[in-house]
């Protein structure tokens, strides 16, 4: 980064006459056709580029304030990352909207026509993902200098189909007409080691010194994507890593002896490191390449936040005064080997400086509570893997336990707890504990979550050290999930309070409270959310072939599928209203739209029956003409960010039904809640902290809360005796039992009742009359339309605290202490 010459800089115009002939030029230069011949694709490609011009702008200007500022920069390491499309949100943040509309209809081509080929970077399986990109999209509206760093997978997130009700997975080819919003940095290259063997350094009397000869070299060749704030200047980018094979990874002496194919087999192994995102969302599986990626991501990320300190620093003493280093969950603690080895092998920086300077530098958030999602790591494959970083793990938890054992003297149960090392048949390396030792600050995400993490998963850490432990509770960004997804409600929003303050002030929605009391305002936020309706009712018919009643209570569960989510005990509830109605035709029902949204890991098999099991339910439900009359079930596939901002404006009835103290926090839960959809739901994650400030009379609240379901579990718990004693649950589960929803077949769902009568791990029976009668409790608020209006008012009034805006000014006070900078026009 040299200072710009103001000569050379060429800035785009910024009238509608400016951008019609970028428009024109760029289908004409760059991608090389006229508009009489241009495709769908040339039509999209060309006014991303001509978009994306705009922020280049922005982004060179936020470069050189960077520059002239020298700040101190956050750094987020995130193996994922859910950005969402990128078209319509860059036209917002540019204000071009307003022209691209008449230019379009001008040339006979719709928007949303052009849309269609905007295909979203799926980099990542759910909430912790897409909590990234609303953090980098708040720290960009904040003024906030920051880069996010991650892996530029050739192959995101699985597209799920359904073939017989079944989910089948196809590989997401997300690149393949091109990727308009990234830049591709070739210059800023990285050299990754893996394998090989440690030498010691002669000239270092304390042998914590060594030099490390990887056997393979990797490539990591970087491209950055854009992240504009909203109502500001600023421009940050993500750096995103992919993996080529470096000339050092194939064996030259090979191709002189003719084994040309055998050769080039290393470069396609090197360039696998890249090649797909791992589906699996908290669970852990340890493969091999999955630990080279989280490497490689954190080799390839610490160099270049080095080469970046030292375009205008020197020494290593200032360095944690310049870096801050994010960790998003355990999948990039590696880093804090890393650096440690840098400093120490590559800087010749002694081992506690290194260490002082490594513990000010990084942070690390956790963003689970389930024991299999904690991440270990055999030792023997990080001694195979990464030979130096193992030496350098042992020297650290060395001087680790060396403190706690002075701290607890002659307990040597808290030393085995607390070591990084886990001992057993097969050593593993605990990465949560390294996150914690090598970190200043370790946060949980909703209030509950963190004191959760203090109490149990990482009970000794906040014992010792109680100083390292925050609560940051997430947040999401106004911009995407309200302005963006639902414009009539921001319309209705904006009319009301005055002005679009509130998209970077989420606060001010409380200015909502008092038109919650005037009809005619509930009226209008009715209207809203009814042609929201009939809009998902086009785009479910599309996709599922169901017809679907706009005026029907439209009851929303989208997420992964997992079975502490519970989406089996949803499932319950839908058997026992389809059971009420074949009771009883003639009775009134609320009518019902159930939607399921939400994919399943591809070795996950007792979710992907589930899954099969929601399809089989709908099937029958929606055919058979009796019950179809008052309920539908529909399951739109592939759900993600895109289909996201479709359904979540709709939904009247936000499903959050975790079995409390599973949920770390919950995001859509926010989403759904800040677009006037009611929650049912448990005292779990941020649920807890959205009722408090909502209100315990505009929120469903059933089952048992953390502490209950605690004891329960202890007590011994027993699924069939909750089966046994109520009328309806075992109905539920005969119906299943019985094949109705297999033809007669009862073998197909007999796994899922097995689960649901030997083990349901997660309680779901326990909860189940409850979440029954609250659900009659929801049908019964939603017969007095006024009622609900206002209910549904308030909820968006109140949710101003899960703007992701407060969620970094948090981070940015208690953890990072950075401060904005400041782009001038
Ligand atoms: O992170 C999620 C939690 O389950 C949510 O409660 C929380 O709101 C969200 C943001 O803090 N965790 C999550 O999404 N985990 C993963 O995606 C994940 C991915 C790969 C992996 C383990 C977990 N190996």
């Amino acid at each position: 980064m040299t200072e710009a010459r103001p000569r050379l800089r060429r800035t785009v115009g910024d009238s509608l006459e400016d951008f019609e002939r970028d428009l024109i030029s760029n289908l004409y230069y760059q991608r090389g056709t006229t508009i009489e011949s241009a495709s769908g694709p040339d039509g999209y490609h060309t006014l991303a580029v001509t978009v994306r011009d705009r922020l280049v702008d922005r982004y060179a200007r936020t470069a050189a304030a960077h520059y002239a500022a020298n700040p101190r920069f956050v750094y987020y390491l995130s193996a994922e990352y859910l950005l969402g499309r990128q078209l319509r949100q860059n036209l917002l943040y540019t204000d071009t909207e307003r022209w691209v509309r008449p230019i379009a209809e001008d040339l006979g081509v719709s928007l949303e026509a052009l849309e269609v080929y905007d295909v979203e970077p799926g980099l990542g399986n759910g909430g912790l993902g897409r909590l990234a990109a609303c953090l980098l999209d708040s720290m960009a509206t904040l003024d906030i200098p920051a880069v996010g760093y991650g892996i530029r997978y050739e192959f995101g997130i699985f597209k799920q189909t359904f073939r017989d009700g079944q989910q089948v997975e196809r590989p997401d080819d997300w690149t393949f007409y091109g990727n308009p919003w990234e830049f591709p940095a070739p210059d800023d290259r990285q050299l990754v080691g893996f394998y090989g063997t440690t030498k010691a350094d002669p000239k270092d009397p304390t042998g914590l010194k060594k030099h490390w000869v990887p056997g393979e070299t990797v490539r990591g060749e970087p491209s950055h994507m854009l992240v504009p704030g909203y109502g500001t200047q600023t421009v940050n980018i993500i750096r995103l890593w992919q993996a080529r094979a470096s000339r050092e990874s194939f064996d030259l002496a090979r191709f002189g002896v003719g084994q040309y194919v055998e050769a080039v087999d290393d470069i396609v192994k090197a360039e696998n490191i890249s090649k797909v995102l791992y589906p699996d969302d908290s669970t852990e599986l340890g493969r091999e390449l999955r630990l080279k990626q989280q490497y490689f991501l954190v080799a390839c990320s610490l160099r270049d936040i080095i080469r970046r300190y030292r375009l205008r620093n020197s020494g290593w003493e200032g360095f944690a005064d310049k870096v801050v280093i994010q960790l998003n969950d355990t999948h990039p603690v590696v880093a804090v080997t890393e650096l440690m080895r840098l400093l120490v092998d590559e800087h010749g920086v002694g081992w506690d400086e290194a260490w002082s300077i490594t513990r000010r530098t990084f942070n690390y958030t956790c963003h689970t509570l389930l024991p299999e999602a904690l991440e270990t790591w055999p030792v023997r494959l990080l001694e195979r893997l990464l030979p130096r970083h193992m030496e350098i793990i042992y020297a650290i938890n060395h001087f680790f336990l060396e403190e706690v054992r002075a701290a607890y003297p002659g307990d040597e149960d808290v030393v085995r707890r607390m070591s990084v090392i886990q001992e057993g048949d097969e050593r593993r390396v605990r990465m949560a504990h390294l996150a914690v030792v090598g970190s200043t600050a370790v946060n949980g995400v909703a209030e509950l979550h963190t004191k959760l993490l203090a109490e149990t998963t990482l009970h000794d850490f906040a014992t010792l050290w109680p100083e390292r432990f925050h609560n940051v509770t997430n947040g999401v960004t106004p911009r995407r999930f309200l302005r963006m997804a639902n414009p009539r409600l921001s319309t209705l929003i904006t009319e009301s309070l005055g002005d679009e303050g509130w998209l970077t002030d989420l606060e001010r929605l409380h200015g909502l409270g008092t038109a919650a009391d005037d009809p005619a305002f509930r009226a209008a936020w009715r209207d809203v959310k009814r042609q929201n309706k009939v809009e998902l009712a086009a785009a479910v018919e599309r996709s599922t072939g169901v017809l679907i009643d706009p005026d029907a209570l439209a009851d929303v569960m989208i997420k992964r599928f997992h079975e502490y989510k519970r989406q089996q005990l949803k499932l319950l509830h839908v058997i026992t209203m389809v059971n009420r109605i074949r009771a009883d035709p003639q009775a009134t029902y609320v009518p019902r739209t159930v939607l399921f949204g939400g994919k399943a890991a591809p070795g996950y098999h007792a979710m992907k029956l589930l899954i099969q099991l929601v399809n089989a339910v709908a099937d029958v439900v929606n055919t058979d003409p009796v019950i179809a009359r008052h309920l539908r079930v529909v399951f739109p596939p592939d759900y993600n960010v895109t289909k996201a901002q479709f359904v979540i404006p709709a939904a009247d009835l936000s499903e959050q039904i975790s079995l409390a103290g599973k949920e770390a926090s919950g995001t859509g839960n926010m989403k759904l809640a800040l677009n006037g959809a009611l929650t049912i739901g448990t005292l779990d994650g941020a649920n807890i902290e959205i009722r408090d400030r909502v209100g315990a009379d505009n929120f469903f609240l059933f089952g048992m809360d953390a502490p209950a379901a605690a004891a329960l579990r202890r007590s011994g718990y027993s699924p069939r005796s909750f089966y046994e004693a109520d009328f309806e649950l075992r109905l539920a589960v005969d119906t299943i039992a019985s094949g109705a929803f297999a033809k007669g077949d009862r073998s197909v769902f007999a796994p899922v009742v097995d689960a649901m009568l030997g083990r349901d791990e997660y309680m779901a029976l326990a909860d189940y009359r409850a979440y029954v009668d609250c659900q009659d409790t929801v049908a019964e608020a939603w017969t007095d339309t006024e009622r609900w209006t206002r209910m549904s008012v308030l909820n968006t009034a109140r949710c101003g605290f899960f703007s992701s805006d407060r969620t970094v000014r948090e981070y940015c006070a208690q953890i990072w202490k950075v401060d904005p900078v400041r782009v001038s026009p």
